[in-house]
């Protein structure tokens, strides 16, 4: 199987972080593209032309960060604990991904197109994303599932392209469990790298 990939993706970081955690590196091999680069390989198996893309060895492909890691989950001989309130916070860990992104998209456009209540609106929601996600990490049993992942790979993007936030004043929960999940390899080594 192939794993269609950018570095800076956080929605790939997740997939891949989910690779080496499930033991199933040897049967996926991740190629790099950047989307915007509108790479025929990725077009043809994706047709959003978004990433991650995960394609099957008879062709098939997966998009959706969230597909292909359930799908990863499935083909793992450990579990990961999956419940309602795992899923609960997945959902609020890839809005909180989802927002993260829109603002920086809105921040990387020329200074006179940039939308002060487009960037506004996406920050409170940010924060108040955070707010609930921090209440929810003190009844965590493991930060392994789907859902701490996602919330750990948000954070650690919001410290990449949304720094000034602060988002760990206020928040030691929320600040633990990305540090618990920067301890690991799977984690460290998926890193954006530092000069994008
Ligand atoms: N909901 C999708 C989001 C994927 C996504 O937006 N990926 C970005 C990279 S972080 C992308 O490929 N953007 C290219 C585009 O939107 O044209 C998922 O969870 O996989």
């Amino acid at each position: 199987m192939k794993l269609i990939i950018s570095t800076t993706s956080p929605y790939s970081r997740k997939c891949r972080v989910m690779i080496r955690e499930l033991g199933l590196g040897s049967r996926i091999d991740e190629v790099e593209s950047h989307p915007f680069d509108d790479d025929p390989e990725l077009l043809k198996a994706n047709p959003l032309g978004r990433v991650p893309c995960l394609v099957l060895d008879d062709g098939q492909a997966y998009t959706e960060s969230a597909l292909i890691a359930d799908f990863l989950c499935e083909q793992a001989d450990r579990n990961w604990p999956r419940d309602w309130n795992d899923r609960r916070l997945e959902a609020l860990g890839n809005g909180l991904l989802d927002l993260t992104v829109a603002r920086r998209v809105e921040m990387v456009r020329d200074e006179g197109i940039q939308s002060a209540y487009w960037i506004g609106r996406r920050e409170r929601g940010i924060m108040r994303a955070v707010d609930e996600l921090e209440t929810a990490v003190g009844a965590l049993d493991t930060i392994e599932a789907q859902g701490p992942l996602t919330m750990a790979v948000a954070l650690a993007y919001m410290d990449f392209r949304y720094p000034e936030s602060d988002w760990r004043t206020g928040r030691p929960q929320l600040a633990g469990l990305l540090d618990a999940w920067q301890q690991r390899t799977s984690f460290a080594v998926t890193a954006p790298p530092s000069d994008t």
